[in-house]
């Protein structure tokens, strides 16, 4: 079969993770790949159910994602996943668990400034009001990866541009 691998993306809330991820999902299916996306929707609401955003809670909400992504990659499959995932320790964790070149980590990067500006769920407003604890990027720290597979610039360039890069790179890789 062909090759799987994780496509993970990371960065601070409203960066655009899940977008791109989204866009690339559909991406692949339209490759005729066995895809899957992993992201708040499907995990924190099932499987995480009842982990918060301490740093213990985010830790195992990465742990648990990167061992279910590595079981998708088992069966074939090539996962994308959508996580703010702030600790360096956690996700190199989970490149860790994966074989050579299954773990691509992409960075996708947006100044803390643009990010509050667009706050699409108001999130970063009410966590600069104290409502929201330990919010990334505010009260709680963001790690930026030291050796991404690829930085996605989402304040510089639009999505459909990043898109291409995902996409340029899953090709160099012969996973497209
Ligand atoms: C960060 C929070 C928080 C706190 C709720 N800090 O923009 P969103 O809404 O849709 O994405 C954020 C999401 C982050 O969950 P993750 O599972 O990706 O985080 S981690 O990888 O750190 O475990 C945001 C919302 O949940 N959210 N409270 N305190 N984001």
């Amino acid at each position: 079969g062909h090759k799987s691998a994780v496509i993970w993306f990371t960065g601070l809330s409203g960066a655009g993770k899940s977008t791109v991820a989204n866009a690339i999902e559909q991406r692949l299916i339209q490759e005729k790949k066995h895809t899957y996306l992993l992201d708040g929707d499907n995990v924190r609401l099932g499987l995480n159910k009842g982990l918060g955003f301490s740093e213990e809670d985010r830790k195992e909400n990465i742990r648990r994602i990167g061992e279910v992504a590595k079981l998708f990659v088992d069966a074939g499959v090539i996962v994308a996943t959508a996580f703010i995932s702030p600790f360096r320790d956690d996700r190199d964790s989970v490149r860790d668990l994966l074989d050579e070149g299954e773990f691509i980590e992409v960075y996708v990067r947006c100044s803390l400034e643009e990010c509050e500006q667009r706050d699409p769920k108001g999130l970063y407003k009410k966590a600069r009001a104290g409502e929201i604890p330990e919010f990334t990027g505010i009260s709680s720290p963001y790690e930026e990866p030291n050796n991404p597979e690829l930085i996605l610039d989402s304040d510089k360039e639009s999505v459909e541009e990043l898109v291409e890069k995902v996409v340029e790179y899953l090709k160099s890789k012969n996973l497209i």
